[in-house]
Protein backbone atom coordinates (compact mmCIF):
# COMPACT_ATOMS: atom_id res chain seq x y z
CA UNK A 1 0.00 0.00 0.00
CA UNK A 2 1.59 3.43 -1.18
CA UNK A 3 1.51 5.44 1.97
CA UNK A 4 1.06 9.66 1.10
CA UNK A 5 1.53 12.33 4.03
CA UNK A 6 -0.44 15.49 3.51
CA UNK A 7 1.34 18.76 4.90
CA UNK A 8 -0.95 21.13 5.65
CA UNK A 9 -3.91 19.54 6.28
CA UNK A 10 -6.32 21.82 7.67
CA UNK A 11 -6.36 24.31 5.35
CA UNK A 12 -8.58 24.99 2.30
CA UNK A 13 -6.78 22.92 -0.63
CA UNK A 14 -5.78 20.37 2.23
CA UNK A 15 -8.73 19.44 3.14
CA UNK A 16 -10.51 18.91 0.20
CA UNK A 17 -6.60 16.54 -1.27
CA UNK A 18 -6.79 14.50 2.29
CA UNK A 19 -11.08 13.26 1.41
CA UNK A 20 -10.28 12.83 -1.81
CA UNK A 21 -6.66 10.84 -1.88
CA UNK A 22 -8.36 8.87 1.07
CA UNK A 23 -11.22 7.78 -1.16
CA UNK A 24 -8.80 6.56 -3.92
CA UNK A 25 -6.23 5.14 -1.52
CA UNK A 26 -8.41 4.16 1.38
CA UNK A 27 -8.12 5.81 4.89
CA UNK A 28 -4.85 4.36 6.55
CA UNK A 29 -3.00 5.08 3.44
CA UNK A 30 -3.08 8.83 3.94
CA UNK A 31 -1.95 10.35 7.14
CA UNK A 32 -3.00 13.83 7.46
CA UNK A 33 -0.76 16.53 9.08
CA UNK A 34 -0.82 20.09 10.35
CA UNK A 35 0.63 22.42 13.07
CA UNK A 36 -2.86 22.39 14.88
CA UNK A 37 -5.39 19.98 15.72
CA UNK A 38 -8.19 19.08 13.05
CA UNK A 39 -11.94 20.21 14.17
CA UNK A 40 -13.11 16.92 13.26
CA UNK A 41 -11.38 13.51 15.67
CA UNK A 42 -9.09 11.80 13.09
CA UNK A 43 -7.21 9.10 13.51
CA UNK A 44 -4.58 8.76 10.85
CA UNK A 45 -3.76 12.41 11.84
CA UNK A 46 -0.78 13.46 13.45
CA UNK A 47 0.63 16.75 14.53
CA UNK A 48 3.34 18.54 12.51
CA UNK A 49 5.13 22.08 12.59
CA UNK A 50 6.97 21.51 8.96
CA UNK A 51 9.55 23.94 9.96
CA UNK A 52 10.70 21.67 12.69
CA UNK A 53 13.31 19.38 10.27
CA UNK A 54 13.89 16.53 13.00
CA UNK A 55 9.93 15.99 13.55
CA UNK A 56 9.07 16.21 9.63
CA UNK A 57 11.88 13.66 8.67
CA UNK A 58 10.34 11.39 12.18
CA UNK A 59 7.49 11.79 10.85
CA UNK A 60 8.07 10.27 7.79
CA UNK A 61 10.16 7.46 8.60
CA UNK A 62 7.97 6.83 11.13
CA UNK A 63 4.92 6.47 8.71
CA UNK A 64 7.15 4.64 5.54
CA UNK A 65 5.98 7.45 3.64
CA UNK A 66 6.27 7.37 -0.52
CA UNK A 67 5.13 10.68 -1.18
CA UNK A 68 4.26 13.92 0.31
CA UNK A 69 1.89 16.51 -0.47
CA UNK A 70 3.26 20.10 1.46
CA UNK A 71 0.38 22.46 0.74
CA UNK A 72 1.39 24.75 4.01
CA UNK A 73 2.30 28.38 3.09
CA UNK A 74 1.68 31.49 4.26
CA UNK A 75 -0.18 33.08 1.04
CA UNK A 76 0.05 36.52 -0.72
CA UNK A 77 -1.70 38.98 1.66
CA UNK A 78 -1.13 37.66 4.47
CA UNK A 79 2.57 37.25 3.83
CA UNK A 80 2.48 41.20 2.79
CA UNK A 81 2.24 41.45 6.85
CA UNK A 82 5.00 39.53 8.31
CA UNK A 83 7.59 39.49 5.30
CA UNK A 84 10.87 38.17 6.56
CA UNK A 85 8.26 35.46 8.57
CA UNK A 86 6.49 34.56 5.70
CA UNK A 87 10.05 34.31 3.66
CA UNK A 88 11.30 31.76 6.20
CA UNK A 89 8.22 29.79 6.90
CA UNK A 90 7.77 29.48 3.27
CA UNK A 91 11.00 28.29 2.18
CA UNK A 92 12.24 26.24 5.70
CA UNK A 93 9.13 23.71 4.93
CA UNK A 94 10.39 23.25 1.15
CA UNK A 95 13.63 23.02 1.43
CA UNK A 96 13.34 20.27 4.96
CA UNK A 97 10.43 18.60 2.30
CA UNK A 98 13.68 18.37 0.08
CA UNK A 99 16.20 17.61 2.00
CA UNK A 100 14.49 14.58 3.71
CA UNK A 101 13.42 13.27 -0.13
CA UNK A 102 16.94 13.80 -0.87
CA UNK A 103 18.18 11.39 1.89
CA UNK A 104 15.87 8.91 0.18
CA UNK A 105 12.86 8.72 3.27
CA UNK A 106 10.32 9.29 0.62
CA UNK A 107 10.04 8.94 -3.20
CA UNK A 108 8.09 11.77 -4.67
CA UNK A 109 6.88 15.63 -3.41
CA UNK A 110 3.94 17.61 -4.36
CA UNK A 111 4.45 21.55 -3.90
CA UNK A 112 2.22 23.71 -5.01
CA UNK A 113 3.40 27.19 -6.98
CA UNK A 114 0.67 29.88 -7.72
CA UNK A 115 0.11 33.00 -10.43
CA UNK A 116 1.75 34.63 -7.75
CA UNK A 117 5.04 33.95 -9.63
CA UNK A 118 4.21 36.58 -12.20
CA UNK A 119 4.67 40.64 -11.70
CA UNK A 120 3.54 43.53 -13.33
CA UNK A 121 5.75 43.04 -16.79
CA UNK A 122 4.18 39.74 -17.34
CA UNK A 123 2.06 39.30 -20.42
CA UNK A 124 -1.31 39.46 -18.49
CA UNK A 125 -3.24 37.66 -20.55
CA UNK A 126 -3.25 34.55 -22.07
CA UNK A 127 0.28 34.54 -19.61
CA UNK A 128 2.72 31.74 -21.32
CA UNK A 129 4.78 28.77 -19.18
CA UNK A 130 7.71 30.83 -20.10
CA UNK A 131 7.65 34.66 -19.46
CA UNK A 132 9.25 37.56 -17.99
CA UNK A 133 9.15 36.48 -13.88
CA UNK A 134 9.07 39.55 -11.78
CA UNK A 135 7.08 38.59 -8.93
CA UNK A 136 6.86 42.07 -6.05
CA UNK A 137 5.22 40.19 -3.45
CA UNK A 138 7.28 38.02 -0.50
CA UNK A 139 4.77 34.86 -1.66
CA UNK A 140 5.30 35.40 -5.16
CA UNK A 141 9.23 35.76 -4.58
CA UNK A 142 9.22 32.21 -2.21
CA UNK A 143 7.48 30.30 -4.95
CA UNK A 144 9.68 31.53 -8.09
CA UNK A 145 12.42 30.65 -5.70
CA UNK A 146 10.89 27.75 -4.52
CA UNK A 147 10.26 26.87 -8.47
CA UNK A 148 14.09 27.14 -9.05
CA UNK A 149 15.12 25.01 -5.91
CA UNK A 150 13.21 22.05 -6.99
CA UNK A 151 14.23 22.39 -10.57
CA UNK A 152 17.75 21.94 -9.03
CA UNK A 153 17.00 19.19 -6.50
CA UNK A 154 15.95 17.11 -9.82
CA UNK A 155 18.46 18.19 -11.88
CA UNK A 156 21.56 17.87 -9.12
CA UNK A 157 19.65 14.69 -6.91
CA UNK A 158 17.28 13.50 -8.50
CA UNK A 159 14.54 14.21 -6.69
CA UNK A 160 11.32 13.63 -8.02
CA UNK A 161 9.17 17.07 -7.39
CA UNK A 162 5.47 17.81 -9.38
CA UNK A 163 3.92 20.89 -8.89
CA UNK A 164 1.47 23.57 -10.48
CA UNK A 165 0.93 27.02 -10.48
CA UNK A 166 -2.23 27.14 -8.80
CA UNK A 167 -4.92 30.17 -9.73
CA UNK A 168 -7.25 31.22 -6.67
CA UNK A 169 -8.96 28.18 -5.58
CA UNK A 170 -12.80 28.05 -5.03
CA UNK A 171 -14.35 26.08 -2.53
CA UNK A 172 -17.02 25.38 0.00
CA UNK A 173 -15.77 22.96 2.71
CA UNK A 174 -12.89 24.70 3.97
CA UNK A 175 -12.09 28.82 4.02
CA UNK A 176 -9.11 30.06 2.12
CA UNK A 177 -6.76 32.25 4.79
CA UNK A 178 -4.88 35.13 3.87
CA UNK A 179 -4.87 34.96 -0.35
CA UNK A 180 -5.94 37.74 -2.28
CA UNK A 181 -8.21 35.44 -4.44
CA UNK A 182 -10.07 34.65 -0.93
CA UNK A 183 -12.85 37.28 -1.78
CA UNK A 184 -14.06 34.93 -4.53
CA UNK A 185 -15.07 32.69 -1.96
CA UNK A 186 -15.99 35.12 1.36
CA UNK A 187 -18.52 36.37 -1.48
CA UNK A 188 -20.21 33.20 -1.18
CA UNK A 189 -20.99 33.16 2.48
CA UNK A 190 -21.78 36.75 2.93
CA UNK A 191 -24.15 36.20 0.12
CA UNK A 192 -25.91 33.47 1.82
CA UNK A 193 -26.02 34.94 5.02
CA UNK A 194 -26.26 38.70 4.75
CA UNK A 195 -27.09 39.15 1.50
CA UNK A 196 -24.32 41.57 0.55
CA UNK A 197 -20.56 41.83 0.12
CA UNK A 198 -17.82 44.72 0.27
CA UNK A 199 -15.19 43.30 -2.08
CA UNK A 200 -11.99 44.65 -1.61
CA UNK A 201 -10.88 44.04 -5.19
CA UNK A 202 -12.93 46.69 -7.43
CA UNK A 203 -15.26 45.72 -10.09
CA UNK A 204 -13.24 44.58 -13.05
CA UNK A 205 -10.34 42.97 -11.40
CA UNK A 206 -9.58 39.91 -13.55
CA UNK A 207 -8.11 37.00 -11.99
CA UNK A 208 -7.63 33.04 -12.75
CA UNK A 209 -9.93 31.18 -10.97
CA UNK A 210 -10.35 27.40 -10.69
CA UNK A 211 -13.06 25.18 -8.64
CA UNK A 212 -11.54 23.22 -6.00
CA UNK A 213 -12.39 19.50 -7.77
CA UNK A 214 -10.41 21.08 -11.03
CA UNK A 215 -7.60 21.80 -8.48
CA UNK A 216 -7.98 18.16 -7.12
CA UNK A 217 -7.89 16.94 -10.19
CA UNK A 218 -4.73 18.55 -11.74
CA UNK A 219 -2.63 17.74 -8.42
CA UNK A 220 -3.43 14.07 -8.74
CA UNK A 221 -3.18 13.73 -12.26
CA UNK A 222 0.56 15.26 -12.02
CA UNK A 223 1.37 12.75 -9.35
CA UNK A 224 0.56 9.90 -11.10
CA UNK A 225 2.25 11.19 -14.10
CA UNK A 226 5.27 9.43 -16.00
CA UNK A 227 8.13 10.89 -14.93
CA UNK A 228 9.13 10.90 -18.86
CA UNK A 229 5.65 12.43 -19.78
CA UNK A 230 6.75 16.05 -17.60
CA UNK A 231 8.67 17.79 -19.74
CA UNK A 232 8.75 21.18 -16.78
CA UNK A 233 10.93 20.41 -13.84
CA UNK A 234 9.34 23.23 -12.38
CA UNK A 235 5.89 24.60 -12.05
CA UNK A 236 3.15 23.78 -14.67
CA UNK A 237 0.52 26.48 -15.63
CA UNK A 238 -2.87 25.43 -15.12
CA UNK A 239 -5.76 27.25 -16.32
CA UNK A 240 -9.12 27.16 -14.99
CA UNK A 241 -11.70 30.54 -15.78
CA UNK A 242 -11.19 33.99 -15.07
CA UNK A 243 -13.62 36.43 -14.32
CA UNK A 244 -13.96 39.69 -11.95
CA UNK A 245 -15.81 40.13 -8.78
CA UNK A 246 -18.82 41.83 -10.83
CA UNK A 247 -19.29 38.98 -13.20
CA UNK A 248 -19.21 36.58 -10.05
CA UNK A 249 -21.34 38.92 -8.21
CA UNK A 250 -23.96 38.62 -11.55
CA UNK A 251 -23.30 34.97 -11.45
CA UNK A 252 -24.48 34.95 -7.63
CA UNK A 253 -27.61 37.15 -8.49
CA UNK A 254 -29.52 34.86 -11.04
CA UNK A 255 -29.75 32.76 -7.54
CA UNK A 256 -29.85 35.27 -4.81
CA UNK A 257 -31.75 38.23 -6.67
CA UNK A 258 -31.67 40.54 -4.40
CA UNK A 259 -27.64 39.86 -3.79
CA UNK A 260 -25.82 43.35 -3.39
CA UNK A 261 -22.12 43.88 -3.72
CA UNK A 262 -20.16 47.11 -3.05
CA UNK A 263 -16.18 47.63 -3.41
CA UNK A 264 -13.92 48.69 -0.83
CA UNK A 265 -10.11 47.52 -2.66
CA UNK A 266 -7.53 47.55 -0.10
CA UNK A 267 -3.58 47.12 -0.26
CA UNK A 268 -4.98 43.55 -1.77
CA UNK A 269 -5.37 45.58 -5.00
CA UNK A 270 -2.06 46.16 -5.63
CA UNK A 271 -1.32 42.44 -4.97
CA UNK A 272 -4.07 41.60 -8.23
CA UNK A 273 -2.98 43.78 -10.50
CA UNK A 274 0.39 42.37 -10.72
CA UNK A 275 -0.73 39.14 -11.33
CA UNK A 276 -2.29 37.58 -14.82
CA UNK A 277 -5.70 38.12 -15.73
CA UNK A 278 -5.55 34.37 -17.61
CA UNK A 279 -3.29 31.20 -18.04
CA UNK A 280 -2.38 29.72 -21.09
CA UNK A 281 -1.25 25.69 -20.03
CA UNK A 282 -0.77 24.19 -23.46
CA UNK A 283 2.43 22.70 -21.51
CA UNK A 284 0.31 21.13 -19.00
CA UNK A 285 -2.49 19.99 -21.94
CA UNK A 286 0.21 18.52 -24.26
CA UNK A 287 2.23 17.05 -21.46
CA UNK A 288 -0.60 15.35 -18.61
CA UNK A 289 -4.20 16.05 -20.62
CA UNK A 290 -4.80 18.67 -18.04
CA UNK A 291 -8.05 20.41 -18.44
CA UNK A 292 -10.57 22.00 -16.64
CA UNK A 293 -14.13 21.05 -15.86
CA UNK A 294 -16.17 23.76 -14.09
CA UNK A 295 -16.97 27.15 -15.78
CA UNK A 296 -18.07 30.08 -13.91
CA UNK A 297 -22.40 29.05 -13.96
CA UNK A 298 -21.21 25.28 -13.23
CA UNK A 299 -18.93 26.77 -10.12
CA UNK A 300 -21.35 29.08 -9.07
CA UNK A 301 -24.15 26.75 -8.81
CA UNK A 302 -22.34 24.06 -6.94
CA UNK A 303 -21.01 26.42 -4.55
CA UNK A 304 -24.45 27.39 -3.74
CA UNK A 305 -25.78 24.37 -3.35
CA UNK A 306 -23.43 22.94 -1.11
CA UNK A 307 -23.05 26.13 1.02
CA UNK A 308 -27.03 26.97 1.16
CA UNK A 309 -27.85 24.09 3.56
CA UNK A 310 -25.06 25.72 6.64
CA UNK A 311 -27.14 29.23 6.07
CA UNK A 312 -30.78 27.69 6.48
CA UNK A 313 -32.33 30.81 6.55
CA UNK A 314 -31.06 32.12 3.54
CA UNK A 315 -31.56 28.80 1.46
CA UNK A 316 -35.47 29.63 1.72
CA UNK A 317 -34.62 32.10 -0.75
CA UNK A 318 -32.52 30.46 -3.13
CA UNK A 319 -33.69 29.29 -5.77
CA UNK A 320 -31.51 26.72 -8.36
C1 LIG B 1 -3.38 33.88 -2.93
O1 LIG B 1 -4.30 34.66 -3.27
O2 LIG B 1 -2.40 34.22 -2.28
C2 LIG B 1 -3.46 32.45 -3.42
C3 LIG B 1 -2.72 32.25 -4.70
C4 LIG B 1 -3.24 32.78 -5.96
O3 LIG B 1 -1.70 31.61 -4.69
N1 LIG B 1 -4.81 32.06 -3.57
Amino acid sequence: MKKILIVGANGQIGTDLVQKLRKINGEKAVIASDIVLPQNKDENFELLDATDYNAFEKLVQKNNIDEVYLMAAILSAKAETIPNKAWDINMKILFNALEIAKKGFYKKLFWPSSIAVFGPHTPRINTPQFTIMDPNTVYGISKLAGERWIEYYHTHFGVDVRSVRYPGIISWKTLPGGGTTDYAVEIFHEALKNGHYTSFLSPNTRLPMMYMPDAIDATIQIMNANADQLRIKHSYNIAGISFTPEELANEIKKHIPDFQIDYQPDFRQDIANSWPESINDDYAFKDWHWHHKFELESLVKDMLENLSPKYQKAEEEVGF
